[in-house]
């Protein structure tokens, strides 16, 4: 994956809550474009897996039982400055912290439920797109 690109998943609360939609368009408002897009369910392993830098962190086991609850939607979206930006269009991990506007403030329910991933580095857009798509599966 270019430099340019980034990975998200739409997380379950926000899926459940029917907010896909709307969290989908505000992406796209914001000049990201889609270039890979599945609705999926992790496993508690997968999860564990996908989260494996966290696995020394209090929350690991919650966070991993959260994320396999139920559906996500995962992208990989493409943009000038696609890490940096999306992480600003999402805010603060926790949305008492979020800037006014951003995706966590408008849609998050706690700091574990907070809606949206937005992966932290380019090489760990490149590792976690991969993670969830083929190159068949991805605009090239
Ligand atoms: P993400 O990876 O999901 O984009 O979120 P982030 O970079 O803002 O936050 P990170 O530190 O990578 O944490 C990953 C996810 O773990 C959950 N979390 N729970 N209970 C807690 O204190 C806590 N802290 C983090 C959140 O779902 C967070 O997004
Ligand atoms: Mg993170």
């Amino acid at each position: 994956m270019a430099s340019n690109r980034t990975f998200t998943m739409i997380k379950p609360d926000a899926f459940a809550e029917g907010n896909s939609g709307a969290i989908l368009k505000m992406i796209e408002e914001a000049g990201f474009r889609v270039v890979a897009l599945k609705a999926t369910q992790l496993s508690a392993a997968l999860a564990g897996k996908f989260y494996a830098v966290h696995k020394e962190r209090p929350f690991y086991n919650d966070l991993c039982n959260y994320m396999s609850s139920g559906p996500i939607i995962a992208a990989i979206l493409e943009k000038d400055n696609a890490v940096a930006d999306f992480r600003t269009l999402i805010g603060a991990t926790n949305p008492a912290e979020a800037a006014d506007g951003t995706i966590r403030k408008l849609f998050a329910k706690s700091i574990e439920a907070n809606a949206v991933h937005g992966s932290d580095s380019d090489e760990n857009a490149e590792i976690e797109g991969s993670f969830f798509f083929s190159q068949l599966e991805r605009i090239k």
